[in-house]
This record gives structure tokens, sequence and C-alpha cells, in this order.
């Protein structure tokens, strides 16, 4: 996997954002790849009827089998955006999750569908909203164009991964008012990079076009990833580069290291802080 460095710039706006955009991650032949086989998945949805007025009929939401694709198991090493997850996070990852999101045009009249805003991994179930750690990041390939309002980009509340209680949404509306609410810009090839302690939420799509994303969450390796990832394929595993291999689960317990990212992040002069046991005093 090239490295692609990352600038202090984009770590800063990461920490107080709790999210990143990266401009042009993948080029116009990748879009058009990844395209084709997101539409391959999504092809008894896109072939549905069209019921303008139902919003959960438009809403796809796939989450097993996209690693059966070609393109989108390239995508699982994607140099200028992994990259920038093993600097922000650690060597000793690996793929959480997968989700090809397609939303169909819904009337503007119809309720939103799944506004629902939240943090991921449910971790604040058991921990609380108090001191919450890091532990992943998400990165959304975008397919198509984001330029207008509403138009299905998933929503961000700027730097509410650093809060410390629930987000508070006024009665009878649906987004919260004491925070900022980020309906981002972005064109295909851009992608979209989120921690897990942000609140963020589904957005409907009003759009006149079908938008497409793909989104891989990457974590440390002590987390269970999602029960469709855990069988990893022998032979997927025979064939994938190191990287790949860790990052699909090829290391089969926590104890052994994550040599194939750590000896590139070194490499590469990425030294993650070294944390000893005990220290002489
Ligand atoms: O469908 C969406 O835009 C929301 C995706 C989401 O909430 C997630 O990946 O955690």
């Amino acid at each position: 996997m090239d490295f692609i460095h990352l600038k202090p710039e984009q770590r800063q706006s990461f920490n107080e954002d709790g999210f990143l955009v990266v401009r042009k991650a993948f080029d116009a032949g990748a879009v058009a790849r990844l395209i084709d086989a997101g539409d391959r998945l999504a092809e008894s949805f896109l072939n549905k009827p069209e019921v303008i007025n139902r919003p959960e009929y438009n809403h796809l939401d796939l989450r097993p089998g996209l690693l059966r694709e070609k393109a989108l198991l390239a995508l699982v090493s994607h140099p200028s955006t992994v990259s920038l997850v093993v600097q922000l996070l650690s060597p000793n990852i690996h793929l959480h999750s997968t989700a090809l999101i397609y939303k169909r045009p819904e009337s503007p009249e119809a309720p939103s569908f799944r506004r629902g805003w939240h943090r991921d991994i449910r971790i604040p179930r058991d921990l609380g909203h108090g001191g919450l750690p890091l532990v992943g990041i998400k990165v959304c390939y975008c397919l198509t164009d984001f330029q207008e309002p509403e138009c299905g980009m998933t929503l961000m509340a700027r730097g509410s991964h650093l809060r410390t209680e629930p987000l508070s949404i006024p009665k009878g509306k649906v987004d919260p008012k004491d925070v900022e609410v980020c309906d981002l810009k972005l064109n295909a090839g851009d992608a979209l990079l989120f921690e897990n302690r942000i609140f963020h939420t589904a957005a409907p799509n009003r759009s006149n076009r079908v938008s497409k994303v793909v989104i891989y969450g990457y974590a440390y390796r002590w987390m269970k990833p999602e029960v469709y990832l855990d069988v990893a394929d022998a032979r997927l595993l025979e064939q994938a580069d190191p990287i790949t291999r860790q990052l699909l689960g090829g290391y089969k317990d926590v104890d052994t290291p994550p040599w194939a990212l750590q000896q590139w992040a070194e490499r590469h002069n990425v030294h993650p802080k070294s944390v000893p046991w005990t220290v002489e005093i």
C-alpha cells in the first residue's frame, strides 16, 4: 500500500471536527468500477418500481457480501484513505464493517426516514457519553456527487465527538439545535472519514438521482468485527497482500502483532506512541 502522509492540518481538523474530508481520494476509473460493482449488488433494489412516498422502500443499506466484488475488495486497503486511518488510529486495526448505501429519490413531503442521530458501535450504551474512547474510523466513499442540500449524504454534528451528554433535539424536530449540523458538499471520488464518537444520521435524498456510497469501518483488532465479516474466506486471505490480509482478520488472535501495518508504518516513519506496562522509578 502506498504511503500518503497525514498533514498536520488534516489531523487538527479531524481532532476538532470528528471528521475529515479527503478530496479526490479515488479517480474516475475507480468510481466507475465501484458503481458497476455496487449496481450489481443493488440490482434488485434498483429494479424495484419507484414508490416515491414510501421512503423505507427507497433506501438500501446492504452490509454482507460486498467483498465478493473485486473493486470493493480492492478498496479495503485503499492507500489515500487507509494510510490516513492508520496514522489517525493505529497500525493495530482491521476491517470492522462494510456497507453499500443507495438512496432513491424521496418525496419532499414524506417524513424523514431513518433520521436517527447516533454514535457508532453502541459503546455509550455501556460506558455512557462521558470520556468515550476513539476506537474506530469509518471511510465513506462517494460514488455520486452530493452538491445539493438533502441529497442523501450522511449528516455530521461537527465537534460532537467530544460531547459528554446526549444530543438535545427540540420537541417535534428531528435535528439538534445546539450543534452545527453539516450536510457536506462532496463529489464522486471524495471520501469522508468520521470517527465512532461523532453524532451522525442518515438523511433523506430529495434530489432526482440515486445517491450512492460505500462505507468501510476500521477499528482496533480487539474489537469484534460485525457478524457478517466474521468468517474470512481462506482462499481470499491466501491471495491477499499482507496488509489486506491483516485488515481482513488474517491474524487469528490479538496477541499476534499487527505485522503488516506495523512494518509498513515503521518504513514510513510513523511511530505510534509506545505504552509500556511498567516504568522504572
Ligand atoms: O445511511 C446513512 O447515511 C447513515 C449511515 C450511518 O449512520 C452509519 O454508517 O453509521
